[in-house]
């Protein structure tokens, strides 16, 4: 299939291209960039929500599944995107939000008015609520004062939950679906998708030592595989090329995996490797060790993502080579290829230096909760580490923006020149063998895929390995002169080989 050996790059619009002047990322912006994005290498495009939207939760508060927030064109401006997308040879996915909508969407407006209504039981609704919270903090129930009955809600209180459990909601959706493949999508990114069923006994959920719940009961539930199952058996129906990306809130790989599968979803999200805040190269082997132990249960592999600091500062800690070395673990390994809108740039965090700066509701809290011990400088600074807006900076080829820019790297060319070969080495290459090998030892990784051999060295001093086997070698890439004699590689500081036995 086309995404097994695929680059996919996220975009998330408003920070991505201003085509107007107004400050925001919109349709046009990202058609005008259609050729940088094709020079790259790039296969598919993943489009973060652009539905109308009150922008409770970063406009994964859905209005109007059918339709498009002006601020980013019109409905015949994605259109035409798409078209233009893929006459180019790109696919384009987008995300859908179908654990809940936004309580302004029309439906729940319905179910408010009566618990008589056609749309009362499209939502979740209690006499009496439960201890379940929110995965957002406070009590998952919300009080309508009307009906007396408390609606279910597992993220803002303006995020109401769908009832899955009710047909007319699943066929409503299949409907939704139908509307974004005709208009030519190629895919799409499931929102939270193992938030779909609650338990229907509602049993309160258990609470461990340290008082935290533990969600038993509202998330990962039996029935919810044969729900996700008859989506995907609808998608696939329509077109067996349609891809499907499932983001699952754990970072628990064997219940990741249960939602990947040939009836299920082509991948999901991992967050065991993407949202690491250092480098750790014993991890990183222990978790790819874990992650390729079937061929088709193809793991995403990623380091960046419009929800946390970029990686850039994080993983490569501002180093241009450890840079330069992670983009051969997200480009020539067994899996699929996310990349966030700039990365290919080095980009750097976006940083307030003041409270109008912040966006993020997250970071807004954090300073206003410091402010008055620690004052405005300190305040900042705690706000900024925990700020979502951190990788959301307008890209360098914007002129203004709603938000400040992303911290442009000197070193981008180089940078960009590296992503560019290794997504051609694994256009050439790929798909990649599940991996074997792996091995990490004085910040050295290594590891073998078919007949690929991949050796890094991650660390600030030589080394010389010996090769397992003796036997001619062809170079396939190669980063900071790594020099092979024989069955014997001899790697300079932060040099990097791959190669691939004759
Ligand atoms: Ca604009
Ligand atoms: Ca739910």
């Amino acid at each position: 299939m086309w995404w097994e050996k695929a680059v996919f790059y996220e975009i998330y619009l408003p920070s991505f291209a201003d085509s107007n002047g107004d400050g925001i990322g919109d349709f046009n912006g990202i058609k005008e960039r259609l050729p940088y994005l094709k020079q790259l290498g790039i296969d598919a495009l993943w489009l973060t929500p652009f539905y109308p939207s009150p922008k409770i939760d970063n406009g994964y508060d859905v209005s109007d599944y059918c339709d498009v927030d002006r601020q980013y064109g019109t409905l015949q401006d994605l259109e035409e995107l798409i078209q233009v997308a893929k006459k180019s040879g790109m696919h384009v996915i987008i995300d859908v939000v179908f654990n809940h909508t936004s309580t302004q969407h029309p439906w729940f407006q319905s179910a408010l008015q009566s618990t008589e209504d056609k749309k009362r039981d499209w939502y979740i609704w209690r006499d009496r609520p439960n201890n379940w919270e929110s995965f957002f903090g406070g009590s998952a129930w919300e009080y309508d004062e009307k009906s007396q009955q408390y609606y279910y809600h597992s993220f803002a209180k303006e995020q109401a939950d769908l009832n899955w459990h009710n047909p007319a909601v699943k066929h409503a959706i299949f409907q939704i679906l139908d509307f974004w493949i005709k208009k030519g999508i190629d895919g799409f990114r499931f929102d939270v998708i193992n938030n779909l069923t609650v338990s229907q006994d509602f049993k309160d959920n258990p609470v461990d030592e340290t008082r935290r719940q533990i969600h038993q009961n509202d998330v990962n539930q039996p029935g919810v595989l044969a729900i996700l199952k008859e989506i995907n058996a609808y998608i696939k129906n329509c077109n067996p090329e349609l891809f499907t990306v499932a983001e699952i809130s754990s970072d628990d790989l064997k219940c990741i995996e249960q939602y990947v599968g040939a009836e299920l979803f082509d991948t999901a999200f991992n967050f065991n490797l993407g949202s690491q805040e250092k480098l750790n190269l014993n991890y990183f082997a222990s978790q790819y060790e874990a992650m390729n132990t079937a061929a088709e249960k193809l793991p995403t592999l990623f380091f960046n993502s419009h929800d946390m600091s970029r990686s850039w500062e994080r993983l490569a800690d501002k180093n241009v080579d450890v840079y330069y070395l992670l983009i051969v673990l997200l480009t020539i390994n067994h899996g699929i290829t996310f990349l966030f809108q700039g990365e290919e740039l080095g980009l750097g965090d976006f940083l307030a230096a003041n409270l109008t700066d912040i966006r993020d509701i997250q970071a807004k809290n954090k300073y206003f909760e410091l402010l008055p011990s620690d004052g405005e400088v300190r305040a900042i600074a705690a706000a900024n580490l925990v700020n979502r807006d951190r990788s959301r900076g307008m890209l360098p080829f914007n002129i203004k923006g709603w938000i400040g820019s992303a911290k442009v790297n000197e070193s981008e060319k180089v940078i960009m020149a590296g992503y560019k070969a290794l997504i051609a080495l694994r256009h050439k290459e790929g798909p990649f063998l599940p991996l074997e090998k792996i091995q990490a030892e004085n910040d050295l990784l290594s590891y073998w895929s078919g007949d690929i051999h991949v050796i890094l060295n991650f660390s600030e001093k030589p080394r010389q390995i010996e090769l397992l086997e003796d036997r001619p070698w062809q170079t396939l890439w190669s980063h900071n002169g790594p020099y092979l004699a024989k069955n014997k590689i001899y790697l300079p500081e932060r040099a990097g080989w791959i190669g691939k036995r004759n």
